[in-house]
């Protein structure tokens, strides 16, 4: 374990080192939009998203160079995610990682720009990566669109806005959160898959490994929030809302996170004598206290 938390340590150096690089602009007249992009995206987010890429990357013996774009991407894709689930029409969350949310801070208008701003440059540093050939960033970018996209965290959001009330099918639920959450995990396993030239049925376990793991980071997101105050969490909680709590109580939540857990150990048997970091992550994602 202590191997793995100075792997993430580093993990988080080289993002943010790289992050500052593709987000760097001298425009003036951008001054405050960058200023509200760079505020949300170097506010303390765990970096976990671009530890699983690595992670993956390393099972196919793939060095961090080919995969710091793509590890960059989907932090970007996370990050403008988040500014724009705190928005008033959106969650109307006013504490994002123990600060004020984007919004809060620079307004609506230019927060929504920030997302979009970032939503775009995750596509763009993918594609302008030299050390990926054509045809794999064309499959990274069109996975990653996909699931971004209306069947997945922009459809999970739209059902979880119209949809989700505290009695709702636990359907429902298991629909909102497969695409909002664990849709960005897959996306995030199937392209580094692709990059390290993943077969068919090691590509279905990326991604059935990622859907599990990101399923049951939601469960314990959801029990995190029920027990802490937003002051502890760093964001806003209890909205009148449905979650796992809500619907199945805070014992079977539990029991669901394990399980998931342990389907997502199960699907990497495949790699079996590479797979020890894939079960660690999902042993450190069941234990977070934030
Ligand atoms: C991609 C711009 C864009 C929109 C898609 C708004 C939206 C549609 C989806 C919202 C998805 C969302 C907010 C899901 C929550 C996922 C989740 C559990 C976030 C917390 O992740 P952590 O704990 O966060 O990794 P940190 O702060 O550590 O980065």
């Amino acid at each position: 374990m202590e191997e793995m938390m100075n792997e993430f340590r580093k993990t988080r150096e080289l993002i943010d080192q790289k992050l500052r690089k593709y987000m760097r602009n001298d425009e003036p007249l951008l001054k405050i939009l960058i200023e509200s992009i760079d505020y949300s995206l170097f506010s303390g987010g765990k970096r976990i998203r671009p530890l699983f890429c690595f992670i993956v990357g390393e099972i196919f013996g793939v060095p961090n160079k080919k995969l710091v774009s793509l590890a960059c991407a989907v932090e970007m894709i996370h990050t403008a995610s988040l500014i724009m689930d705190d928005l008033p029409h959106m969650d109307d969350a006013d504490v994002r990682r123990g600060k004020p949310a984007n919004h809060i801070v620079y307004g609506q208008d230019v927060a929504s720009l920030a997302s979009i701003g970032l939503l775009t440059k995750a596509y763009e540093v993918v594609l302008q990566d030299p050390e990926l050939p054509d045809d794999k960033k064309a499959k990274v970018v069109q996975k990653l669109a996909n699931i971004v996209g209306i069947e997945g965290m922009v459809g999970g959001q739209f059902v979880d806005l119209k949809h989700s009330t505290p009695t709702m099918e636990y359907s429902t639920l298991e629909y909102i959160h497969i695409r909002k959450t664990a849709s960005l995990f897959m996306g995030v396993g199937t392209s580094a898959g692709i990059i390290g030239g993943a077969s068919k049925e090691e590509s279905l376990a990326l991604e059935n490994y990622a859907k599990n793991i990101g399923f049951a980071f939601q469960i314990m997101d959801d029990l995190l929030d029920s027990d802490g105050k937003p002051e502890e969490m760093g964001k806003s909680v209890q909205k009148d809302k449905g979650n796992f709590i809500k619907l199945l109580g805070a014992e079977k939540s539990r029991q669901l996170a394990e399980e998931c857990a342990e389907r997502a150990i199960e699907a990497t048997h495949i790699f079996s004598g590479r797979n020890d970091k894939l079960i660690m992550l999902g042993k450190m994602l069941l234990a977070r206290r934030n």
